[in-house]
């Protein structure tokens, strides 16, 4: 984090360059010949979600079904990038740990620390020791076990996953936490789409997307709020693009004009490599931070206005009489809210959202797709409710084209979920865990994220485990975090790389080194796979065959039989060892417990695998009414001081979250660096800012200051009062308390700063 890894000078460019193309190719073949031997990464390139391959390590959009898969790979540049990153050449081994104290580490910056390669064998960081060591599987485990049995209370340990966990790998892991007696299960999800999940589970009666791939080729208008598909779902633009054949139209909600949406050529299509791009969005919406609520109200409510003109025309009166509850309510809130008001809150014209507003008027599918834009934000469930309601008063749900779409992030952060690796599942699923493995599961519910680094912070949270991820850097607020994990008597991860969750450590310290998606998991001498879940609820094998990068690596399924055994003893009632021998066995215990696996091994075999039950797919929502729910949402317009700007913390091109592939921004044009702040040219001005100019960002919340140092400001088209910066270096500036009012997802987009510039 501390050392720039570039000596060359920031480079900005003002043209948005365009997505995919000649020049993706280009990037994928130079992280190919960087990291890894070239065959070694185009064999695996060939692999990437086919029938019989491995699921893309990077995000969650849906794979093509069966029927579709193509004889070239199904890949884009970031998750080739992906690929590359894991399949690397280098190697982290004890000779690397001989060399560097972990005092010496931490100066290194989170690129250089991930670039040093694949972790080869187990780690212990001893109390009081500088250096990491080897240290047996065995010793390791048998340090976790005694560690967990010295605890007061089983409460006092949190197991943390992070998305890339397979289910079956999640699967015990979960049941593994619940038979130590906790529900301690902090994920990922909750900093990343927890919001969805809250406000879809209580409207629609599924935390989950309504459509599939088909869907959104036959949509008439598919609107896209807070998400940047160019860098982070890139495989979406393809689908967008077979939208836009059949006619379809796209509406981009996004303070910054993002590449993907402008420009688009297919990666995988070389004549369209020359010629003239395809132009995604066909409206695109500069909505001021925190803005989306009020856009959608003054959308639904413009919407209303026409369909008392025109009755039946715009609204689908008899799905909304036969589908829904809390119409009138809606309407009578549409009826009192004052346009102007609205309008002000978005910082849009109302002559944009007019636009809007017509073209959604007649058309009957439509597909709302969402990502951290809406869910990291201080009002994200009520945002999440207003996109329900305007699906529904269309509704645009359950039928061909239509439906909600919140873009999941982590290739299987969905499935973990699925298998329970959450703080609060329902009673059904715990009841079931229960008589499935003859045990009582604690009844308690367990802490999330912010929950996590609170009770580190108290001293009550002593073992950290991490399945993946990278907590320090990921989780909000850093300095707070990271005093929370040096307050532990123990923490644990699971990782593939080393990153500075290693380095910010409690007293003792493991690394547990594991097999990636890319690498054969072979156990006695048997070809193993395992199972993940994408943004669409499908269920697919993954399979990866390359060598691993050492002999001593474990698969993440064995680690946690391993830590079991360790744990439980090696007569424990559940049978651990089988587990680990034959992923077949977990399949079985899973179909056993959760529903909607029914003959999960033989389905799963079939090519394309399977899809998951779907409520709302299918107009039946679970809810509390039996009916789609309409909600009301009261307006919380953002209310800043003069001088503060409203700060967001987003992705480059260059980087899967906290794993920081290169510096430059290609899409963005910003070059060479990551400490920039992207600020409006008259906001600039108003400051008295240069380009390039050193700055200092000061945070509020709640009476409390956080700084940023070290940062340089850059003209960005984004709407004025607004700024940008880089996650995760941003999150020193997100206090911990700063998250949305429900389900606690940190408001990483939703930051009140000043800018101030700073004599270099
Ligand atoms: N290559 C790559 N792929 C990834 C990841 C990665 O880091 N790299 N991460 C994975 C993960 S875990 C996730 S969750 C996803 C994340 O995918 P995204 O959600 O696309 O990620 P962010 O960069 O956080 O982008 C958020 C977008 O929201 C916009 N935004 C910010 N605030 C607002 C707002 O108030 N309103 C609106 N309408 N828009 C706003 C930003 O300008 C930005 O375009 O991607 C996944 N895929
Ligand atoms: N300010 C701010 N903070 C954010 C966000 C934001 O937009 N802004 N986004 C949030 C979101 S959406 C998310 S999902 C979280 C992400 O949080 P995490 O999931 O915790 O973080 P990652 O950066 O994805 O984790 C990277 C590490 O995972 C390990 N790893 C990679 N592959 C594997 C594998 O196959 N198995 C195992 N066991 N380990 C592996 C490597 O060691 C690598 O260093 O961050 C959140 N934090
Ligand atoms: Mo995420």
């Amino acid at each position: 984090m501390k050392k720039p890894i570039s000596k060359k000078p920031l480079k900005t460019t003002p043209r948005v360059e365009e997505a995919a193309g000649l020049r993706s190719i280009q990037s994928v073949a130079y992280h190919i010949w960087e990291e890894t031997y070239i065959g070694r990464g185009v064999k695996t390139l060939f692999k990437l979600n086919q029938t019989k391959g491995f699921d893309c390590p990077s995000c969650a959009w849906p794979d093509p079904g069966p029927d579709e898969v193509s004889v070239v790979a199904e890949y884009c540049e970031n998750g080739a990038k992906a690929v590359a990153w894991e399949t690397t050449k280098y190697r982290v081994d004890a000779a690397f740990f001989d060399a560097h104290s972990v005092e010496s580490l931490l100066d290194q910056t989170d690129h250089w620390l991930e670039k040093q390669g694949r972790l080869t064998e187990p780690f212990i960081l001893k109390p009081g020791s500088s250096h990491y060591q080897p240290v047996s599987w065995d010793e390791a485990f048998a340090e976790i076990g005694r560690q967990l049995h010295q605890l007061d209370s089983p409460d006092e340990a949190m197991f943390y996953t992070s998305g890339r966990t397979s289910n079956e790998a999640a699967f015990l892991y979960q049941l593994f936490a619940r038979r130590f007696g906790t529900n301690n299960l902090p994920d990922c999800s909750n900093m990343c789409h927890e919001a969805s999940g809250k406000a879809l589970n209580e409207t629609l009666g599924i935390g989950k997307a309504s459509v599939v791939l088909e869907d959104i080729r036959e949509t008439e208008v598919l609107m896209i709020f807070g998400q940047n598909p160019g860098t982070n779902a890139p495989r979406m633009l393809a689908e967008l693009q077979k939208l836009k054949h059949n006619g379809g139209k796209i509406i981009a909600v996004n303070p910054l004009p993002e590449a993907g949406f402008m420009q688009f050529r297919h990666p995988q299509k070389p004549w369209e490599w020359v010629g003239k791009p395809t132009q995604l969005q066909d409206l695109y919406l500069p909505i001021k931070i925190n803005g989306d609520m009020a856009l959608l109200k003054a959308i639904q409510k413009i919407l209303w206005e026409a369909e008392k003109e025109r009755p039946g025309e715009v609204f689908d009166l008899d799905f909304i009489r036969e589908h829904t509850s809390g119409f009138e309510e809606v309407i009578n809130d549409l009826d009192r809210v004052q346009l102007d008001v609205l309008v002000a809150a978005t910082g849009l014209s109302l002559a944009e959202i007019r636009q809007a507003a017509e073209m959604l008027l007649t058309k009957k599918r439509i597909i709302i797709a969402w990502a951290m834009g809406i869910t990291q934000q201080r009002n994200a469930e009520s945002t999440i409710r207003e996109i329900v309601n305007l699906l529904l008063l269309k509704g645009a749900i359950g039928k061909k084209g239509a439906g909600t779409l919140p873009v999941r992030g982590h290739s299987n952060v969905q499935g973990d979920r699925t298998m329970g690796v959450w703080e609060k599942m329902p009673e059904a699923f715990m009841k079931r865990l229960g008589e499935v493995f003859s045990f009582s599961p604690p009844k308690a519910e367990g802490i999330g994220t912010i929950g996590a680094i609170q009770k580190m912070l108290e001293g009550t949270g002593k073992v950290f485990f991490g399945m993946g991820g990278n907590f320090a850097l990921a989780a909000p607020d850093t300095k707070v975090v990271f005093d929370a994990l040096r307050n532990c008597s123990l923490t644990v991860h699971v990782s593939t790389k080393l990153n500075r969750s290693h380095l910010v450590h409690g007293k003792t310290a493991l690394i547990l080194p594991c097999l990636g998606r890319t690498e054969a998991d072979l156990v006695e001498n048997r070809h193993q796979f395992v199972t993940t879940e994408d943004t669409a609820g499908r269920i697919r094998m993954s399979q990866g065959d390359l060598d691993p990068a050492s002999a001593s690596l474990k698969s993440e399924v064995a680690i946690v039989c391993g830590m079991a055994k360790a744990v439980f003893g090696e007569d424990d009632a559940i049978p651990w060892e089988q587990f680990s021998s034959d992923y077949d066995l977990i399949r079985d215990k899973i179909e056993a417990v959760i529903p909607g696996f029914e003959s999960y091994n033989k389905r799963i075999r079939q090519a394309g695998g399977f899809f998951l039950p779907n409520g709302s797919r299918e107009r039946r929502f679970t809810t509390r009414t039996g009916k789609a729910l309409l909600t009301v949402n009261s307006l919380n317009p953002n209310q800043l001081p003069t001088g503060r700007f409203v700060l967001m913390t987003v992705r480059s091109h260059d980087q899967f979250n906290t794993t920081v592939y290169g510096y430059d921004d290609r899409y963005r044009g910003i070059r060479n660096a990551r400490k920039v702040l992207m600020i409006h040219k008259a906001d600039m001005a108003a400051f008295g800012l240069s380009q390039g100019d050193p700055i200092k960002i000061t945070s509020f919340f709640q009476g409390e200051e956080r700084v940023l140092e070290g940062f340089s400001a850059v003209a960005y088209d984004i709407p004025p009062g607004c700024v940008a910066v880089y996650f995760p270096e941003g999150n020193v500036l997100v206090a911990v308390d700063n998250h949305s009012p429900e389900s606690h997802c940190p408001a990483s987009k939703y930051i009140e700063v000043v800018v101030e510039k700073i004599n270099a």
